[in-house]
């Protein structure tokens, strides 16, 4: 089935963070793509992956990139579909580092910035499954049916001392 999500990343090593959106988007039945593309190793890769995008059917894609994190604005800035940013927890700074360069773009080109980390790649996915789920009923169910059972899991456990 064609990819509806593309997740990107700058590097294998963001991929024990970004497969947390992936195993997401799968667990909501979203088709997607999973790419290594680096704005500063890969520049051409990255403006081809871009401008291809919408044509060959992404209506979201997710960005992951740690650092100097510019994969998201770079992406966002060759594309129209919405792009949506995920800051890699860093060594050096912690993730700060990603959160800063992904979140503060200048007016014109939004990214969509979500929380570092893991938690960031899940919502990312969450977020794009609500943003497809605006034209495709079917994944706005998947959606609905992912937040029931997450809210049945907490009601569930209600104590801390029960695992
Ligand atoms: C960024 O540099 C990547 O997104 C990654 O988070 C970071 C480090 O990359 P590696 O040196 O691990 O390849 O471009």
């Amino acid at each position: 089935m064609t990819a509806m999500v593309g997740i990107i990343m700058g590097s294998s090593s963001d991929w024990e963070t970004m497969q947390h959106a992936a195993e997401t988007l799968g667990r909501l039945g979203i088709p997607h793509e999973v790419e290594i593309v680096s704005a500063h190793r890969t520049p051409d890769k990255l403006f081809a992956y871009a401008e291809a995008a919408e044509a060959k059917g992404l209506e979201v894609i997710i960005a992951g990139a740690g650092g100097a994190a510019h994969l998201p604005g770079m992406t966002a800035a060759k594309t129209l579909i919405p792009v949506l940013g995920v800051p890699i927890q860093t060594l050096s700074l912690n993730g700060l580092d990603s959160l800063l360069s992904i979140v503060q773009m200048p007016a014109g080109i939004p990214v969509g910035t979500l929380a570092i980390g893991k938690a960031g790649a899940v919502n990312a996915a969450l977020l794009a499954a609500a943003i497809i789920g605006n034209k495709h009923e079917h994944y706005r169910s998947a959606l609905r049916q992912y937040r029931r059972e997450q809210t049945d899991t907490v009601l569930e456990k209600a104590d801390p001392r029960v695992k």
